[in-house]
């Protein structure tokens, strides 16, 4: 049965002919799987639509259609403005028009703050990917394989090839049905989740380096000198942070990754029954009870030291 939210996206859309889509600074798969999947649905509906992305798509991710057509900046006129896989509107960047309103938010984190006009959040869910699949059809939208292509990705991308805990039978029920528009799941699983860069991997040497480990707690960091040494293009952490989860007899991983001059990207990983995205909100940031991030003031020693600390207390916390 179609929901009031899915009734209102869908009029929403239907009223609207120049669309905005955009998704979270620093995109991962699932943001840049949600943007491309509804982006080609709403055009095939003959809406006018724009994908907007405050930084660049990965190069491992461009073989997916529409991926040259990403933007960084939304262009004035527009009807409706739509948000995805953010948490907050300040997880969008630069690609929030100064003075926009969102008009409608879909995403899938437990810390998302119902910014939108229309709010469509499905906390349980394991990519805001899966979300648009499931309600697209509601929406008056069709799925074809361009769109199964990328929802695909973003929902690989997330749950980590089918292995996070909150990866469900619904889940590959859903994701076989994309596969059925002929989608080789080989294909992008591996250009998604295994292809890397030498760049990256040499990235990952350098923070592999300093890796420590205080009680249950392991870490590391990135500096913009290891970044410049190993030639890496982006401003991330290659995903070395699920590398670090692999870990065994670790509960929480973190990594911090120097942004520039006084500003340090922060990423905490837990194990099930730890939920570390309150400690994120409290920094400033958000995500999901096992996977979490904040974008944190201050140079890259002081920032370590005080979400070390602050997590070693957090976890002492919650044993009680
Ligand atoms: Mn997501």
């Amino acid at each position: 049965m179609t929901s009031p939210i899915d009734l209102q996206i869908h009029s929403a859309f239907s009223n609207a002919s120049r669309i905005v889509l955009v998704s979270h600074i620093r995109p991962d798969q699932d943001a840049i799987g949600s943007l491309l999947g509804l982006g080609a649905a709403l055009e095939k509906a003959g809406k006018q639509v724009q994908m907007v992305l405050s930084d660049s798509i990965a190069v491992g991710m461009r073989f997916l259609e529409g991926a040259d057509k990403v933007k960084h900046a939304a262009e004035e006129p527009f009807d409706l403005f739509v948000s995805l896989d953010c948490s907050d509107t300040k997880r969008l960047g630069n690609a929030l028009p100064a003075g926009a309103m969102v008009d409608i938010n879909i995403d899938h984190h437990l810390s998302n703050l119902n910014f939108g006009r229309i709010n469509l959040v499905e906390p349980e869910n394991v990519a805001t990917s899966a979300v648009i699949a499931e309600h697209l059809t509601d929406w008056g939208l069709e799925i074809d394989p361009s769109v199964a292509a990328a929802l695909l990705m973003g929902i690989l991308g997330d749950s980590l090839g089918f292995r996070t805990s909150n990866t469900t039978a619904a889940t590959l029920r859903l994701a076989a049905d994309l596969i059925d528009y002929g989608i080789n799941l080989s294909d992008i699983y591996t250009r998604t989740l295994v292809t890397r860069s030498f760049q990256a991997v040499k990235y990952w040497g350098m923070g592999l380096q300093n890796l420590s480990k205080k009680g249950r707690v392991i870490y590391t960091s990135l500096s913009l000198e290891d970044r410049k040494n190993a030639a890496y293009p982006g401003n991330d952490d290659a995903d070395l942070i699920n590398i670090l989860s692999t870990v065994n007899n670790a509960d929480v991983a973190i990594m911090f990754v120097e942004q520039g001059r006084d500003k340090v990207k922060v990423s905490w990983r837990a194990v099930p029954g730890i939920d570390i995205s309150k400690l994120a909100v409290s920094f400033g940031g958000g995500g999901h009870p096992a996977a979490s991030g904040a974008e944190i003031t201050g140079s890259l020693s002081d920032v370590k030291e005080k979400v070390l600390s602050a997590t070693i207390n957090y976890l002492k916390k919650s044993d009680n």
